[in-house]
């Protein structure tokens, strides 16, 4: 989902079912296929860590040990939103440590596939003391009763959001030998992974291999990010009506595994009459709110769970509603929204035609910790 659209409660249960889908598709099997396998140093390299880089496979102790998983973690803009490694081997009486860090949430979740997930509802719901906001369903954003041991039954284990605005930890002990999938509820899209737990005493990678591993996929998975930015920022026109240009803003970005909070280009130079096409055609959703005069309005806001689960994210319902048609006049003291964009948010494209010169900002105030802005620096013609 990302953080879904106050807009929408359909299209977030749309998405939710499906994230049930990904999620069902991953249970009890790991058929998600992450980097293919390069050299290592060893010839028992495990297949089921799969490293993206070259790394020496040294083994874990016998006795009880935890392993440490990147749950998506962000440089600047660029967001990687991926278990790493995502596929583990541990074993009975070990433990995961998750590490989240990023501009949106994060969840390491547990759960019987359908069954389980079916029961958390829609992914937002009004906010009960403000009728302004959505929030997001306490079952998804907020810690689960059952926490600190996953001991092989189904019940639905869930860390809640973590990672945001600062980084966190969550750690889970494996008491039964199985294979575990699990998910991100906010990002299912990209973030899946399983947890293979073998006998105690079985010979797994050591957490040094492991977080060799991670890190080395944390690199490529940026390294990844920066090339689609740099592939993006580059001037996009066509031929508009008259002597005008139509100029193209793409609306954040992504790859396999993760998003950049960006427009591309973000400055863009055009003359009175052209004409600026945004478009948004990802997974993720964003807006484009030229604030004019005021203050960008607050996107999202943070509650603090009263009974210790955690955090819960709001979204203000006005923040991300289309200004539409835009105002007879607009220029850049003007306040303009695109509303909220993205599949199945209400637009992928919005136009606007630009016939007064001004520099004018703007902002997706769902990205304001990824400093998701732009300008369009307009002259005379
Ligand atoms: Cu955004």
């Amino acid at each position: 989902m990302r953080i879904r659209s106050p807009f929408g409660v359909l299209s977030a249960v749309l998405l939710f079912v499906a994230s049930l889908a990904t999620f069902a598709a991953c249970d009890g099997g790991s058929d998600d296929n992450k980097d293919a396998p390069t050299t290592t140093t060893s010839p028992q390299a495990d297949a089921s860590t799969e490293p993206a880089t070259k790394v020496p496979v040294t083994y874990a102790p016998d006795d009880a040990t935890t392993f440490k998983v990147i749950a998506g973690r962000n440089e600047g803009p660029l967001d990687v939103e991926d278990f790493m490694p995502a596929d583990m081997r541990i074993r009975v009486g070990d433990t995961i440590e998750w590490t989240a860090h990023g501009f949106e949430g994060h969840t390491i979740t547990f759960g019987d596939g359908d069954d389980t997930l079916a029961g958390i509802g829609p992914y937002l719901l009004p906010n009960p003391d403000n009728a302004a906001e959505n929030i997001f369903n306490p079952n998804l954003a907020l810690a689960s009763r059952k926490q600190g041991t996953h001991d092989g039954t189904t019940e639905f284990i869930n860390s809640g959001f973590i990672g945001v605005p600062v980084e966190a930890k969550y750690s889970l002990t494996f008491a039964k030998e199985g294979l575990y999938a699990y998910l991100c509820l906010v990002h299912p899209f990209t973030m899946t992974g399983t947890v293979t737990v073998e006998p105690a005493g079985a010979q797994v990678p050591s957490p040094e291999t492991v977080s060799a591993i991670g890190e080395g996929e944390f690199e490529t998975y940026i390294a990844e990010l920066q090339a689609e930015a740099a592939r993006l920022d580059v001037p996009n026109t066509a031929l508009g009506p008259g002597e005008t240009t139509i100029h193209y803003v793409q609306v954040g970005a992504i790859t396999d595994h993760g998003q950049a909070a960006l427009y591309s280009p973000g400055a863009i130079d055009i003359v009175a009459g052209d004409t600026v096409i945004f478009e948004n055609d990802d997974r993720n959703f964003h807006n484009v709110i030229f604030k004019g005069d005021r203050e960008l309005p607050a996107g999202i806001g943070i509650i603090v769970d009263p009974e210790g689960r955690g955090l819960n994210f709001s979204l203000a319902a006005d923040s991300a509603k289309a200004v539409d048609p835009p105002p007879e006049g607009f220029n850049d003291q003007t306040f303009l929204s695109s509303g909220s964009m993205g599949i199945l948010q209400p637009r992928l494209i919005w136009t606007v035609r630009f016939d007064t010169p001004g520099d004018y900002l703007y902002a997706c105030t769902i990205h304001v910790l990824g400093g998701m802005t732009g300008v369009v620096r307009v002259r005379a013609r």
